[in-house]
């Protein structure tokens, strides 16, 4: 094959088969790549096989986008974002290079003259499920805009060999199984044992007095931990940046138990190979809850003492002084997750790297920025002293030596305030004792925000609020954006082109553009493509719906759709009180006159989370009722749609006519579905919480449908007694929901089977559905009136998608940049001889 970079070959300019992008360069690279990479030829190759070749030609073109970013980055020595987070929740990577590549319809055009189908391949990716939901995918949308505005950036993280558990639906029940996305080959990644880094954990500290007379501290682990870095780049929107996604794999250190191999324990010399490679195992499956384990813990202290420890690498590299640590790199730490690199930086540059005190927590705090993603207490991580101790002896002692410095501050800014210090500390010592992450991360940060504007308010009137009152400077708020290129241009082409024929394609990478839609919104025209693309994609949920779940549905009648993880405090089950509603009106009156309504559900529960699960069977159950009851008629589907991932995502969200934002007003801190819903032509019927109040804000409210108590009016319910009974036994349709349930309506007659849910909610209700129950029924009944007039429901989805611009991730980076980073785009030349040709 001719490999010559673009040269002149005896006159015949030849484009390069690593580089070149026409179709005809492509197809070549295609079956290159099947030949010598696969090891396969048209007549044998399995549908994986063209999957992978075609991931190879596509990563060959980015490779010289990458090496080239690298180099400029090191020759400049620029100034990195470096972005820690437990999750990151990528989803399938070919579509999207091939969008920001800009050649996806040459490559759909390469693969179809090979008889291919391109839709076929990108189906085939295993996604890297690397995270739970809203705050590792909005880890994903960082990193892509980040690449697309030309900023410097690392993401750090776990290369968990498991990622977050598939999800099968028996018998109605969530079942688990585990997510082998590796089985096939990862063609994304390039692994790096050369620059593999040795974490410690266990064992003991000692004291000793160095050569110059110093007091100092040598950490005798029990055990090392060696982490091997595999990186994935990440392509910036039609901009030459490929940036880098570092994910740790733990491995045990080869010659760490010659001894115990020599001696003939060669079992045993095995066996702690298996402990140390257990370590990115499996991605816990918790979201917005933390189950405080030993595993747990080591993850974190692994990828962040790994990804510390290479950035210092990085440092030294580029011949920076270690003291200026904090110009070479931000480091911000998404949720407390990596938290402990507050402990672990102090403790690389006075322990390793022979700093004094001062000048290393100096360091450290101008380098950390801290995200706080959540406002439920489950959620902030705690970690038991003993457990702490035991795993991380010199991170222990050097968080306590940060208490008392911090204390000390307490004391001199609130003097006489000893409850404040009781609840400022870092260690919690109401009963049994605990390291207090989140303090922790806002003592060792130099910036703390929230991910709306609501949430970061809660932040300082609730959750944060002595910090706030502490350091108020530190506080500040970043609404979360999500990335238009993934979540509009690859899953939503025939929306995205007839924008494009309207207002160009500029809107792509500055999303407020996309306001310019507003001067159509009276042209019928217009207004009649707009529907029948809805119309088109919603067929095409049909023919899915038909496929994976067996049930026809009307493609006529509003999709109504609610797909996020299950929580009680997200309330899928204030939405299944609602379908019970209208089948009770229509068991009532058979013939009333409703507008016929898909419910459709999507989302993992954490598998520990036994209300959670009883929710999706409670949902499943009565789908089965009413979608086969004859009475029902066509006029009500639920649909529960299993498996919920990226990819999954990417073909729901285009076909919602409404979306289900419904969550208790002040728990959910952003949201980030509800960005993606609205960008795609859906309405949303939410309440006043997370970005929602944002969004309505921008959309205006006439285009948005709002309902139930506000945050003040939940506290305030709450703070007067709140009494679910009540609205029980005064609300006769609520009632009357309830009952059905309780008869065993949807279970065969079971009685028991959803009593805990039912108690739960009749003499708790701790996320006050009872209350909020009425408001959203009637807000409901508006919707379904609002539907029957067609030109204005399109005109009002066209002014969300027009409104949208503020939630574009570029937008949310820009302001980081700005506010908490202090950091310039470096835009990317490729030299002459690497530029790809048309
Ligand atoms: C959290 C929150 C979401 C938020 C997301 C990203 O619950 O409301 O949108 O982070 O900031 N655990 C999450 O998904």
């Amino acid at each position: 094959m001719q490999t010559v970079p673009n040269h002149q070959v005896d006159n015949l300019q030849i484009e390069d088969d690593r580089t070149g992008l026409s179709v005809e360069c492509l197809k070549r690279a295609f079956l290159d790549n099947l030949f010598y990479v696969q090891g396969k030829f048209p007549k044998i190759a399995t549908k994986n096989d063209y999957y992978m070749a075609l991931a190879y030609t596509v990563r060959d073109r980015l490779l010289q986008r990458w090496i080239n970013t690298a180099v400029i980055y090191t020759d400049r020595a620029s100034r990195t974002v470096s972005y820690l987070s437990a999750e990151f929740l990528m989803g399938p990577h070919l579509g999207n290079n091939l969008v920001n590549l800009g050649i996806y319809d040459q490559v759909k055009q390469a693969v179809s003259e090979l008889g291919l189908d391109l839709e076929d391949l990108l189906e085939q990716e295993e996604e890297p499920g690397l995270g739970n939901g809203g705050l590792g995918r909005l880890a994903a949308c960082y990193l892509d805009s980040m690449a697309t505005l030309e900023i410097p950036s690392l993401g750090y993280g776990i290369r968990y060999e498991f990622g977050i558990f598939d999800q099968d639906i028996r018998d109605g029940w969530q079942v688990e199984i585990t997510d082998k996305w590796l089985h096939c080959g990862n063609p994304w990644e390039i692994a790096r044992p050369e620059w593999a880094i040795y974490v410690r954990l266990g064992g003991h500290t000692e004291a000793y007095t160095d050569e110059r007379g110093r007091y100092r501290v040598r950490w005798i682990p029990f055990q090392v931990i060696k982490g091997v870095p595999h990186d994935t780049p990440l392509l910036g929107y039609k901009t030459n940046t490929a940036n880098t996604l570092r994910l740790w794999t733990a491995e045990a250190p080869e010659s760490f138990d010659f001894a115990a191999f020599n001696s003939g324990d060669y079992l045993g010399a095995v066996q702690e190979k298996m402990v140390s490679e257990n370590l990115s195992k499996v991605l816990y499956p918790n979201d917005d809850s933390s189950q405080g384990k030993r595993l747990r813990l080591a993850q974190q202290i692994f990828f962040v003492s790994c990804s510390l420890q290479d950035m210092i690498r990085i440092v030294f590299g580029q011949n920076v002084p270690l003291e200026k640590f904090h110009e070479k790199f931000v480091v911000q730490l998404n949720d407390t997750h990596p938290a402990i690199a507050v402990a672990e930086l102090m403790r690389l540059l006075i322990d390793e790297h022979d700093m004094g005190w001062d000048q290393a927590w100096s360091i450290t705090q101008k380098s950390l920025a801290y995200t706080n993603h959540t406002l439920l207490p489950e959620a902030l991580e705690r970690w038991p002293i003993s457990l702490f101790g035991e795993l991380l002896p010199r991170h222990l002692e050097i968080i306590y030596e940060i208490n008392y410095h911090f204390l000390e501050e307490v004391k001199a800014k609130f003097p006489a305030d000893s409850d404040r210090l009781r609840r400022m500390s870092l260690i919690d010592e109401s009963g049994e004792k605990y390291v207090r992450m989140a303090h922790l991360a806002c003592v060792g940060s130099h910036s703390i925000n929230g991910v709306a504007a609501l949430h970061t308010k809660l932040l300082q009137q609730d959750v944060l609020r002595d910090f706030y009152q502490m350091y108020p400077e530190k506080f500040n708020n970043k609404t979360n954006g999500v990335t238009p290129r993934r979540f509009i241009v690859l899953s939503n082409p025939r929306l995205t082109n007839l924008i494009s024929s309207k207002i160009g394609d500029n809107w792509v990478k500055n999303l407020k553009d996309l306001k310019h839609l507003e001067a159509f919104v009276d042209d019928p025209e217009f207004c009649s493509q707009w529907r029948s693309i809805k119309s088109a994609i919603k067929q095409d949920l049909v023919a899915y719906i038909q496929k994976q779940n067996g049930i026809t549905v009307n493609p006529d009648s509003i999709f109504d759709i609610q797909a996020k993880r299950f929580h009680e405090y997200k309330r899928q089950h204030l939405n299944a009180l609602h379908i019970i509603t209208l089948y009770n009106r229509i068991k009532a009156n058979p013939d009333i006159d409703i507008t016929p309504r898909t419910f459709i559900f999507g989302g993992k529960a954490a598998p520990g989370y036994y209300m959670a699960k009883l929710i999706i069977k409670l949902i499943n159950s009565i789908g089965d009722v009413v979608n086969n009851d004859p009475d029902v008629r066509d006029r009500l589907k639920v649909v529960f749609l299993k498996n919920y991932s990226v990819k999954f995502a990417q073909r729901v969200y285009p076909a919602a006519d409404l979306s289900e934002q419904i969550s208790m007003a002040g728990k959910e801190a952003s949201g980030t579905g509800n960005m993606k819903f609205a960008l795609n032509g859906a309405l949303t019927i939410g309440t006043l919480d997370g970005a929602n109040v944002e969004i309505r804000e921008e959309v205006g409210e006439e285009n948005f449908f709002i309902f139930g108590l506000t945050a003040p009016e939940v506290y305030a319910l709450k703070a007067r007694g709140y009494r679910p009974l009540d609205y029980y036994h005064s609300n006769r349709e609520l009632k009357a929901v309830i009952d059905r349930i309780a008869s065993g309506h949807f279970s065969h007659g079971d009685t028991k089977l959803f009593k805990p849910l039912l108690d739960s909610l009749l003499y708790r209700d701790e996320y006050l559905l009872f209350a909020d129950y009425q408001a959203y029924i009637d807000c409901q009944d508006y919707v379904s009136q609002v539907y029957r007039d067609r030109d204005r429901w399109t005109r009002m989805s066209i002014l969300n998608v027009a409104r949208m611009g503020k939630f574009s991730s570029d937008r949310s980076i820009h302001d980081y940049c700005q506010d908490i980073w202090n950091i310039q785009s470096v835009p990317i030349e490729l030299g002459e001889c690497i530029q790809a040709k048309e």
